[in-house]
Parts: structure tokens; C-alpha cells; sequence
């Protein structure tokens, strides 16, 4: 944090013997982007608001990657949430760039935003639809008074988006939403990711 001095940094933990590394960059006075290695489903925000985002696909019943880790950690009440978002036709609870909110259940975050981000090479306009994801999943958290949210990197596994292009669109997107957060965490899986994160940031924030 540059300014804004009594601003305390919330006690976040997401395990492991990396989760000592987070590199903070200020977003506002009273914000900030934060980067980090580690397991998204063991993040969490003491005593406060958080959330994480899921990427899941449009089913929203669970899947392989981040989503398949989510579902495990949460316990089976998240699908029963997850099945009870209304279909908007059949087999879709939420569309592509769009977001959802359950419980986090056995999660130590409190919520989990659920958004599908693009399939790369399938999607007719991937970066309108990432950037929709993300969008989407900031505004969500917003109305339900999250002030602390977590983001692995949507659409950087089985969906097959460029890692630097993903990059561009997570970190400008978390910039658009500066003043309604206290904190927005990427939380990465994969150490060339977290590097291509870090680089990202310091192109877009510092200059
Ligand atoms: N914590 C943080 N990041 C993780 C974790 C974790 N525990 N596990 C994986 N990652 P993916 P997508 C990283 O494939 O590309 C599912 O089947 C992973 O290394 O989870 O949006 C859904 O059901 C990668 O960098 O999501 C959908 O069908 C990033 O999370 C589909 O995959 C995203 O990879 C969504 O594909």
C-alpha cells in the first residue's frame, strides 16, 4: 500500500510454502491488486467479505481443473447450490461471460463467484468474452458487498487461452473496478503464469 495509512492488509492464507510471496500493486488509495502463487481454494479473508471465483462452464454442475478443485473443497452442498440456479435454457445455469453467486460452504471463503470465461479457439470473440467474465463476476461481487475476491486465471487451462492476452484482459478489467474493492487477488496454479501475471502488472500499474 502506497497511501491512504491506516489501511491495514487483511490476513489471507491460500497454504502451501509459496503463499509468503504476494506482490502487492495499488490500485487507489484504498485498493489494490495482489499476485500470488498458490491454491485458490484455500484462500481466504479473516472476519470479512470475500469471495472466489470459480471458472466453470455453463452446466455449472462441476468439472476438471480449479472448477473440479472448487467442488471437492466445498463439499457436495456446492453442486445441490449450483443445480438450483435456474436454467436460462436447457443445460445452461450461466451463460458465457456471465457470473452466478453461491455459499462456499466447507470453503474457507465465504462466497464463490462462478463464471465461464471463453473457450479460445471456439469462442467468435474471445476477449470480449473473457473480458465479460471478469466484468460480469466484479459487478456480481459488488452487489453483494465483497470487498475482498480472488481470481485464478480464467480460461488459462482447458480452455485454451494465450496466457499473456488472458493477462492483459484480468488486469485491465480488475482496474476498471479500483474503487469498489479493498482487495482483488489473482491466486495462479503455475509458476509461468504467476511470471506472466507479474509482468503483466508492472506494464499496465506502474507506469
Ligand atoms: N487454484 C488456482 N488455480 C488453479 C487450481 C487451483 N486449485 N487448479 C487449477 N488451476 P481451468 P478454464 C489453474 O482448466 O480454462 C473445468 O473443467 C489452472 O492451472 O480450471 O477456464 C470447468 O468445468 C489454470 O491456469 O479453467 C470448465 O469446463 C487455471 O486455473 C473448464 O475447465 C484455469 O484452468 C474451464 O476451463
Amino acid at each position: 500500500f502506497a497511501r491512504g495509512g491506516g489501511s491495514r492488509s487483511a490476513r489471507v492464507s491460500t497454504g502451501g510454502e509459496d503463499s509468503h510471496r504476494i506482490v502487492s500493486f495499488p490500485l487507489s488509495p484504498s485498493s489494490a491488486l495482489k499476485i500470488q502463487k498458490g491454491d485458490i481454494t484455500r484462500w481466504f479473508v479473516d472476519g470479512s467479505s470475500d469471495a472466489i471465483v470459480n471458472p466453470a462452464n455453463k452446466r455449472m454442475l462441476g468439472g476438471g481443473g480449479a472448477d473440479g478443485a472448487i467442488h471437492r473443497a466445498a463439499g457436495p452442498e456446492l453442486r445441490a447450490a449450483c443445480h438450483n440456479v435456474p436454467e436460462v435454457r436447457p443445460g445452461v445455469r450461466c451463460p458465457t461471460g456471465e457470473a452466478r453467486i453461491t455459499p462456499g460452504f466447507r470453503l474457507p471463503a465465504s462466497r464463490v463467484i462462478h463464471t465461464v470465461g471463453p473457450m479460445y479457439d471456439v469462442d467468435s470473440n474471445p476477449e470480449a468474452s473473457l473480458r465479460n467474465a471478469y466484468r460480469n463476476s466484479l459487478l456480481v461481487a459488488r452487489e453483494n458487498n465483497i470487498q475482498y475476491i480472488a481470481y485464478p486465471a480464467i480460461s488459462c487451462g482447458v480452455y485454451g487461452y494465450p496466457y499473456d492476452e488472458a493477462a492483459t484482459v484480468a488486469i485491465s478489467s480488475v482496474r476498471e473496478f479500483a474503487n469498489d474493492f479493498k482487495e482483488v487477488h489473482f491466486v495462479l496454479f503455475l509458476d509461468d503464469i504467476f511470471n506472466v501475471w507479474l509482468n503483466k502488472a508492472n506494464e499496465l500499474l506502474q507506469n
